[in-house]
């Protein structure tokens, strides 16, 4: 079959980006290519394209006005770490904590699955920037896909259309970004980097993070490996300003791993005993923060996305009011469960489950439900995901648009530890913070494949995400550091420390104010705090408790530094540094080595 496109009609004059589109095109052999403008009308008309085929389901809309539905494949509901590749023309650069497959190799096995994978399908050009259009600290990138869902998402999570490719006139740069549906076989999955390429190759899959290239494969990804080649940082992580009561506002950024808690945090909701106090919280940023130094010598972020990719169970009006009244109108949800009113559900909403629905395996679910081994079935899986406009979170933060962005003062690093990690901690400095991120662990969540509940080292919430080798990476920190007049001071939180029946002895959600309210203190020089051999750490009376119900026993348990499990925690972190031989700063090592003398000395 031999098909001609139409190219003296494609609304660019950008000769690079046509190639490539006629080159890629050839390889998957749409039958049409259909150039995304970014606007109303088009969106209305893919929505009405998908609603045809059943790829999208529309809500009521009287109760969910401008809402549609979509499940992905069952085997396909989560990122897959497994079929993630850097292609680095060496295996050192990739590092060892990356799959690495030479490019030539990646390029042919991705070929093969690509080949004809788009016969009588669309191809749909999506050109969109990550940052306000036309900011000097902004990327492009082109994505083609021929996914409905793909695109719609891509149109709330980043600002894409015209307005894109009239900025990239006709030599901009931008990265080269391929998607393909194929037939969802997950032996033909591969989520494919080419940093030194400017490009991504996904292919097999129609999930969040593998397929939304922008987000972890662009922002994350590439960025990072060219935010070290440019001296700036692409970092996985929530970007929120706390106004006190006197009305300055300070603005905090946070790296905890997948589904640990970013985009709770970035919503936060001050708890009734504390609203006296006047905090107000401004959302930035909920997942990627893009940050620099600036000519006042101080480290600035951006959050280049303009929208939530956010976890639905365990959303509701008490744990995140913000994230509710953010997802009522022009959101897609994906894989929660769907009622036969065009309605929807998962664990963890407000009121009563559903009678019955379609859960989001695409099977008939009833409350209480039980497999054959006795496990209760779920209606929405536990990665279901709302994308939703940040325009329309409540807690939405001015400064989203300004290409400056907002000044750092604190980087709170975190994640689910059960034990020996107290609930808030500052660094002695950005040397021991640095180590504090490369040292910082979590329990897996569903956000990816693999055993749950599994605790394992997750260097700046960054393990998944990093473009290159992370040894490298851990030096472009320390590097970052010695460049700035004033570094952010490091802290690391741990809202999820168990007492011994397994249940958190944090309460967590809007009281994690008062946690922020110490940490901002400390930057302000107003907050208490005891020396111990990791850092600073909170008395309880230097903690704002007032209206908590939580036992003076409870609070020092979560405040305890066990040295015992701590010679253990850095013994397990001297293993993990030796993964990375020689790439490891000698800084860091040193750092481990102060750790367990201090630990000792006492
Ligand atoms: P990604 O989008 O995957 O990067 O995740 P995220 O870090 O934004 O995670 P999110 O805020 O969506 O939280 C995921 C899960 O953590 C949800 O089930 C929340 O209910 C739970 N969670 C968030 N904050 C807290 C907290 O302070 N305490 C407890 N116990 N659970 C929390
Ligand atoms: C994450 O897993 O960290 C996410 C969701 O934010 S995804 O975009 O699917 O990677
Ligand atoms: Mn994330």
């Amino acid at each position: 079959m031999f098909i001609t496109y139409n190219v003296s009609s494609w609304p660019t004059k950008h000769a690079q980006l046509k190639i490539w589109i006629i080159e890629m095109a050839e390889l998957c052999q749409p039958d049409r290519i259909h150039w995304c403008d970014g606007s109303e009308e088009e969106k209305k008309m893919l929505e009405q394209e998908a609603f045809k085929t059943g790829e999208l389901i529309e809500l009521d809309q009287e109760k969910w006005p401008g809402c549609v539905y979509h499940r992905t494949h069952p085997n396909d509901v989560a990122r897959t770490e497994h079929l993630t590749y850097i292609c680095t023309s060496t295996k050192k650069m990739a590092g060892p904590t990356n799959n690495w497959m030479p490019p030539d190799e990646a390029y042919k096995k991705a070929r093969e699955i690509f080949y004809g994978s788009m016969r009588g399908r669309t191809m749909y050009v999506v050109p969109f920037s990550m940052g306000p259009i036309g900011s000097p600290f902004s990327k492009i990138g082109v994505q083609l896909t021929d996914n409905i869902y793909v695109v719609l998402n891509m149109r709330i999570m980043t600002r894409m259309g015209s307005a894109v490719l009239k900025k990239l006139g006709t030599n901009g740069k931008f990265t080269k970004c391929l998607h393909g549906k194929a037939d969802l076989d997950e032996k033909k999955r591969l989520i494919l980097h080419f940093p030194e390429d400017n490009t991504i190759w996904s292919v097999g899959s129609g999930y969040g993070g593998n397929v939304l290239l922008g987000k972890k494969c662009l922002a994350l990804r590439i960025a990072s490996y060219l935010a070290r080649q440019e001296g700036w940082l692409a970092e996985h992580m929530l970007i929120m300003g706390v106004e006190d009561p006197s009305g300055r506002i300070t603005y905090i950024a946070g790296a905890f791993p997948s589904a640990c808690g970013k985009t709770n945090l970035a919503m936060l909701i001050p708890p009734e005993s504390m609203k006296h106090k006047g905090y107000r919280i401004w959302t930035v940023g909920d997942d990627i923060a893009w940050m620099r130094i600036d000519t006042d010598g101080r480290l600035w972020a951006i959050n280049p996305e303009t929208g939530f990719f956010g976890v639905a169970p365990g959303t509701n009006y008490n744990t995140n009011r913000n994230a509710m009244e953010t997802i009522k109108k022009n959101t897609i949800f994906t894989n929660v469960l769907l009622t036969k009113d065009k309605n929807i559900w998962w664990e963890g909403m407000d009121g009563e489950p559903p009678q019955e629905g379609i859960n989001w395996e695409g099977k008939p679910w009833r409350p209480g439900m039980v497999d054959k081994k006795g496990n209760i079935v779920l209606g929405a899986h536990p990665n279901s995901r709302f994308t939703a406009p940040i325009i329309q979170c409540p807690s939405i933060s001015n400064r989203i648009e300004h290409h400056h962005g907002v000044l750092i003062d604190a980087i709170v690093f975190g994640g689910r530890r059960p034990h020996t990690v107290p609930l808030v901690y500052e660094s002695f400095d950005w040397k021991h913070g640095v180590f504090l991120g490369a040292t910082m662990a979590s329990e897996r969540t569903a956000a990816q494949y693999g055993k749950q509940g599994e605790i394992r080292r997750d260097p700046m919430a960054m393990l998944p995400f990093c473009g290159y080798n992370m040894g490298m990476y851990f030096q472009h920190w320390l590097d970052m550091g010695k460049k700035m007049e004033k570094p952010p001071k490091i802290f690391h939180v741990n809202w999820f420390r168990t007492d011994k029946d397994g249940n958190y002895l944090w309460p967590g959600f809007g009281e994690n104010l008062r946690v922020l309210e110490w940490i901002i203190g400390r930057c302000l020089k107003t907050a208490g705090a005891r020396i111990t051999p990791i850092g600073y750490v909170p008395r309880p009376e230097d903690l704002d408790l007032t209206g908590l119900s939580l036992s003076r026993e409870a609070m020092e348990e979560l405040l305890y530094v066990d040295k015992e499990a701590w010679l253990e925690e850095a013994k397990e972190i001297e293993r993990f540094f030796k993964t990375f031989g020689s790439d490891l700063p000698m800084e860091l090592k040193n750092e481990l080595k102060a750790l367990q003398e201090r630990l000792m000395k006492e």
